[in-house]
């Protein structure tokens, strides 16, 4: 196969947009979808500078590289979970991405703060994911509210989303599905607007961006992700678009312009508080629809020591 756009060899095959490219032509491919989706979901203005929540997985490195390459000012988060197996490794990728390039990347030391993830989770109320995601959210926002940025860049690609928009709509969530967008405005001051420029473009293609630019990341994904309900939703998602590629765009894009037909409801909130408006959390001063946030409410159980009966994740 040759090249769609030079017509030198081809060493990239797109079927979803019936289309190969060589190496260079496809890195043009992956910015240019980026801007589109930059430009198509309004996501990053000239005024903004972003902070980048970086894994050190290929999406989030990727997308950084990508962002500093069109011009746009950004700067990495990485939070250090302290999951035994993954976090040591993943924190390297990371910061060996940002010294060679010399980019600046925050660091949140979850472990040295004495709130590794796995000792915390026990004092959830749910799985050791949502306990996760409570605590990464929690220094989302306040990284980037202490930095100043405008806005919180995640590295969720085309199959992450369409995946959710699956799982969503099986389970007719019309709360998530009103927010289920690339770009989230801030709720309330403290909270950061959130946007998600690989929209765009998928797991393979962000795989082949990353080994065509010599991006050196963590392959394994979290030992937690193993069995996530949300990887099924892929497969399945995976095997229409072999039999009729170009679907799962169509599937993404097609929702989004009937999205607005769906309205938040009450319990999809940060605090699952069912109503009530916004307030300060009376402990960490953070936006809460509670007294107290739920993670502050997750370091008051731990400090009493009284676990909780949280559902554990698949591996743990
Ligand atoms: S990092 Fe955290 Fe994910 Fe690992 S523990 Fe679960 S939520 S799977 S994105
Ligand atoms: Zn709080």
């Amino acid at each position: 196969m040759k090249c769609t756009r030079c017509r030198a060899p081809a060493q990239v095959r797109l079927p979803r947009i019936k289309a190969g490219f060589c190496p260079d032509c496809f890195k043009l491919y992956v910015e240019r979808q980026i801007k589109r989706a930059v430009k198509q979901f309004d996501l990053i203005g000239p005024e903004d500078r972003l902070l980048v929540a970086v894994s050190g997985g290929k999406d989030s490195l990727a997308l950084w590289d990508l962002l500093v390459k069109l011009g746009v000012r950004a700067d990495g988060l990485y939070i250090d979970l302290g999951i035994t197996g993954y976090s040591a490794t993943s924190r390297e990728k990371a910061q060996n991405f940002a010294d060679q390039r010399g980019l600046s990347l925050r660091v949140v030391d979850l472990p040295a703060r004495g709130e590794a993830v796995p000792g915390l989770a026990p004092f959830g109320s749910r799985s050791f994911c949502s306990t996760c995601g409570i605590v990464k959210r929690h220094y989302f926002n306040r990284a980037a509210a202490e930095g100043g940025y405008s806005a919180l860049a995640t590295g969720h690609n085309l199959d992450d989303e369409a995946g959710r928009l699956l799982g969503n709509l099986l389970r007719w969530q019309d709360g998530y599905l009103a927010k289920q967008a690339p770009s989230l405005p801030a709720e309330a001051p403290g909270l950061m607007r959130r946007i998600k420029p690989l929209i765009r473009l998928d797991e393979y293609e962000m795989a082949a961006y990353c080994f065509l630019s010599g991006i050196d990341y963590i392959i394994e994904e979290c030992p937690h992700a193993r069995g996530a309900t949300s990887l099924k939703y892929k497969q399945v998602l995976n095997h229409i678009e072999s039999l009729m590629p170009g679907t799962k765009w169509n599937f993404y894009a097609e929702f989004q312009s009937r999205r607005r037909r769906f309205t938040p409801g009450p319990g999809v909130g940060p605090d699952e508080a069912g109503t009530g408006a916004w307030r300060q959390c009376s402990s960490c001063g953070q936006p809460s629809w509670l007294e107290v946030c739920s993670f502050c409410r997750l370091k008051q159980k731990a400090a009493l020591g009284t676990p909780s009966q949280a559902t554990p994740s698949p591996a743990s």
